[in-house]
């Protein structure tokens, strides 16, 4: 065995791979902790410098604003505790939240119905005070957008969009790099871009925006109305009485053959796909992204309503789905690790 100091002399590749070796034990340690508050769960979630979700803890998002603080807090002095033992060190903390944000105050300045007591929301304080770590907030769908450039398609893309599907539909536009946050942060909320005049109500107040059409909430109010009318059950569709109506059961009985439950998707993929082609119009990306658990369901569609309807310019522009398990919680700790180690 030659001792150490010969080694680094003669074997240069081991000296090489003992350095390579540093730079993963800091890329697998060097970590964050990101919080994504959505329509329907709050998460928390340990994440590496490479984007590796180490764990993750998904609670129901409280309806009140008290007790969704304290849930939050709670699940993330938890999470700061499992890091521990977990070898991860944790930099600071990024959220991902619905609503307009105000990223240089970490504040949610206002809110949708979708989530309650959710405006004028300082969320930086009392995280920074409870877990004595730096703290960012940004909109989730922008977060989004953020993991996409970080860690997904749009690695190296200077211009494209993003929409998240979930409870509601979340956008995120990428300008020339950067995100676009606009005069009063309400920039890239994107699900609000409306296709009819009349159209069905919104959560936001008004009515025909793609949320109302092609949202998980959407589609699961859909598949509550046949099912309530007795036409979404069919043949083969095995569905227990106790368990709660989701868009998945619309999906599954359109597969199986009920022409209304496919019209319906039918009429939401074409909504969304106009509102995207409305997005094409205005910013011009290069590529759209779509993510969230409806995302493989509207790719195809979305792609041929673009051919049909965007400008000759615009028609080539590719839709592909994400390969990130979650957008929202990967780009709210991007903004921690982009940061944090920043010279
Ligand atoms: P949020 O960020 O809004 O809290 P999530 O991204 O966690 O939401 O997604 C929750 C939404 O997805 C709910 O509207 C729920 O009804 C819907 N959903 C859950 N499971 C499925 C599924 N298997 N197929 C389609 N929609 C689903
Ligand atoms: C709503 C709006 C957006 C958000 C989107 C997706 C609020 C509270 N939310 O349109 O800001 O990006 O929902 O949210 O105003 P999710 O709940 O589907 O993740
Ligand atoms: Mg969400
Ligand atoms: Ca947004
Ligand atoms: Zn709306």
């Amino acid at each position: 065995d030659l001792d150490e100091p010969l080694q680094k002399t003669f074997c240069f590749p081991i000296v090489k791979d003992s350095i390579s070796q540093d730079i993963d034990h800091i890329l697998e340690t060097q970590s964050a902790l990101a919080i994504d508050l959505g329509g329907t769960n709050l998460r928390v979630a340990i994440v590496s410098m490479r984007g590796k979700i180490v764990k993750k803890y998904t609670q129901p998002n409280p309806k009140k604003y008290e007790d969704r603080m304290q849930l939050m807090l709670k699940m993330c002095t938890d999470a700061t505790r499992d890091a521990v033992s977990l070898n991860c060190r944790v930099l600071g903390v990024g959220v991902s939240t619905g609503g307009r944000v105000n990223p240089q105050e970490g504040v949610v300045l206002h809110s949708t119905k979708l989530i309650e007591e959710w405006s004028s929301v300082d969320l930086r304080t009392p995280i920074a005070d409870v877990l004595q770590l730096p703290v960012w907030v940004d909109n989730d769908g922008n977060c989004a957008a953020l993991a996409e450039k970080k860690f997904g398609h749009g690695k190296g893309v200077e211009n494209f969009v993003t929409v998240i599907t979930g409870t509601g539909i979340g956008g995120g536009i990428i300008h020339q790099n950067e995100l676009v946050h606009g005069s009063t942060f309400c920039a890239a909320e994107l699900g609000h871009i409306m296709v009819s005049l009349e159209g069905p109500q919104c959560s936001c107040g008004s009515r025909g925006c793609i949320e109302a059409y092609a949202s998980g909430m959407a589609l699961q109010k859909e598949a509550k109305r046949l099912h309530d009318e007795d036409r979404l059950n069919v043949d083969g569709m095995d569905m227990k009485l106790t368990e709660p109506i989701t868009a998945a059961h619309l999906i599954n009985a359109a597969k199986l053959g009920n022409c209304e439950a496919d019209a319906v998707l039918n009429k939401a993929s074409t909504a969304l796909g106009v509102g995207i082609v409305n997005m094409l119009h205005i910013v011009n990306p290069s590529l759209v992204i779509l993510s969230g658990i409806l995302a493989s369901l509207y790719q195809a569609p979305v792609q041929h309503i673009i051919s049909e309807r965007a400008l000759v310019s615009a028609k080539n522009i590719k839709v592909v789905t994400s390969e990130l398990e979650e957008p929202a919680l990967l780009g709210a700790a991007s903004m921690v690790l982009d940061y944090a180690t920043r010279r």
